[in-house]
């Protein structure tokens, strides 16, 4: 189903000419109220006189989470604070928190942004949504909230945690829609089997995963487990929240929301962009923003672009799955690591459970990795020479994949600390 034919399925000439009315629109906007955008747009010689079309894109300037750290809180706002309706932050790592603001017309896009989604998951007004996605700051419980409000679902709003209570209220109201990480989707599913409830007890159908990382055998290991269809949902605060792209049917790929959000792909290192189809980092421009718009916001997610018409009839571009962070990546005695390889790796052997923590150290100058990894209740065993066929098998397919050595420890089912949002998979104690 489709939420917006007349958007989701343009012909990508038209489309290119909104973007490029939209693109003109927004740098004057910018301009002329945010004075950080001005000096930086002064600095690089450039007016909005300068921005004809959309290929014009790559005459501005970039922004980093940084600049919105050093404007803390409201300095790239580009209306004043009496048309902010919401504000949303992310907490992030390190320093304070990143800080955007929605007018009224913004929260209706990124609504509408999300009835496309949730449409194209097959939900509609016959459902009822549990949104176990924290409410508060952060973006996932109330975006994915007003998405489920405006396709006229029965929304329940849980917000994360509590997992006893989201199992009975899943099941006393008969949620058809889950929305929360696939990390705790998965926890949800381990608990629901321990209360012994049987699954086919449960009305859920689909999921709607994101706000992490996660891989194509983990969406298969979540099907099974809660024996629903699981979607891909993308999107980041800075740019709009959940919705920024979603999959449709063919689960071919993310279609983006380019109407409002204009991807581009960048070489990290060169900051120019890459030959299409190649991967690199993510890039958005706001095109209909008005609370706080930014110009060529560096995701720092790693992926490639797919410009082909979708089987679905959709013509927005699709994103690979987001293959890791360029600040996430490893570097591990020279070689290149992401989280999401070994998370692959883990979820090829059935006897492995998707629950893992890499520990990664520096000893006699060389690094090390440590992979704590849980066995399957059905493979566990207390006998030693079972676990290290385990291990063995574990640790060679990780170095073929990898070119590198892991030191593999298997651990007891349910052992590794579950989270109820986004999961923490690596532990660099280099960085002490
Ligand atoms: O995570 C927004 C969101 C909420 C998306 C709920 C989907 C569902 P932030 O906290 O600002 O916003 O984190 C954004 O999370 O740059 C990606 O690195 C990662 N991320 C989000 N969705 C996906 C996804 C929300 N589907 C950062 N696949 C992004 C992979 C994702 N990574």
């Amino acid at each position: 189903m489709i939420w917006n034919e007349s958007i989701e399925c343009i012909d990508r000439d038209a489309l290119k000419t909104i973007q490029s009315i939209r693109l003109k629109k927004i740098v004057e906007h910018i301009y002329h109220n945010t004075p950080f955008y001005r000096k930086k747009m002064q600095e690089l010689g450039i007016t909005p006189d300068d921005i004809e079309s959309i290929d014009d894109i790559i005459k501005l300037p970039f922004t980093n989470k940084s600049d919105l750290r050093d404007n803390y809180p409201f300095g790239l706002c580009a209306v004043p604070m009496s048309q902010i309706v919401r504000v949303h932050a992310s907490s992030g790592t390190t320093g304070k928190p990143t800080v955007v603001g929605y007018t009224r017309k913004d929260l209706s896009s990124w609504t509408e942004c999300l009835a496309r989604a949730f449409t194209s998951y097959g939900a509609s007004n016959a459902d009822v949504f549990q949104i176990s996605y924290g409410y508060g700051l952060f973006t996932g419980g109330l975006g994915a909230h007003q998405g489920a409000e405006k396709i006229g679902a029965s929304v329940i709003p849980m917000s994360s945690g509590n997992t006893e209570k989201q199992i009975t209220l899943m099941h006393d109201f008969g949620s058809t829609v889950l929305c929360c990480t696939p990390s705790y989707a998965l926890y949800l599913a381990d608990v629901i089997k321990d209360s012994g409830l049987n699954i086919n007890d449960l009305k859920l159908k689909v999921g709607v995963f994101g706000a992490e990382p996660w891989t194509e055998n983990m969406r298969k290991e979540i099907e099974e487990k809660l024996g629903i269809k699981a979607f891909d949902i993308y999107g980041l605060s800075e740019i709009a929240g959940p919705g920024v792209g979603y999959e449709c049917e063919c689960q071919d790929g993310t279609h983006l929301n380019e109407d409002h959000f204009f991807p581009e792909i960048i070489n990290p290192e060169t900051n120019r962009p890459v030959e299409s189809g190649e991967i690199g980092e993510l890039v958005f421009t706001h095109l209909t923003k008005e609370g706080m718009p930014l110009l060529r916001y560096r995701t720092k997610d790693l992926t490639k672009l797919n410009y082909a018409k979708c089987k679905c009839g959709r013509t927005l571009v699709r994103m690979d799955r987001i293959l890791g962070r360029c600040d996430d990546m490893l570097i591990i005695r020279g070689v290149n690591v992401f989280p999401t390889q070994i998370e692959s790796v883990i979820l090829e052997l059935e006897e492995f459970e998707p629950h893992y923590l890499l520990i990664v150290d520096r000893k006699n100058n060389t690094d090390t990795m440590e992979l704590q990894v849980e066995v399957r209740e059905q493979f566990y065993s207390d006998e030693m020479k079972q676990m290290l066929i385990l291990k063995k098998k574990l640790t060679a397919r990780l170095q073929s994949v990898l070119g590198l050595g892991v030191d593999v420890k298997l651990v007891e089912p349910r052992t590794i600390e579950r989270s109820t949002g986004k999961a923490k998979r690596v532990i660099d104690n280099r960085k002490l």
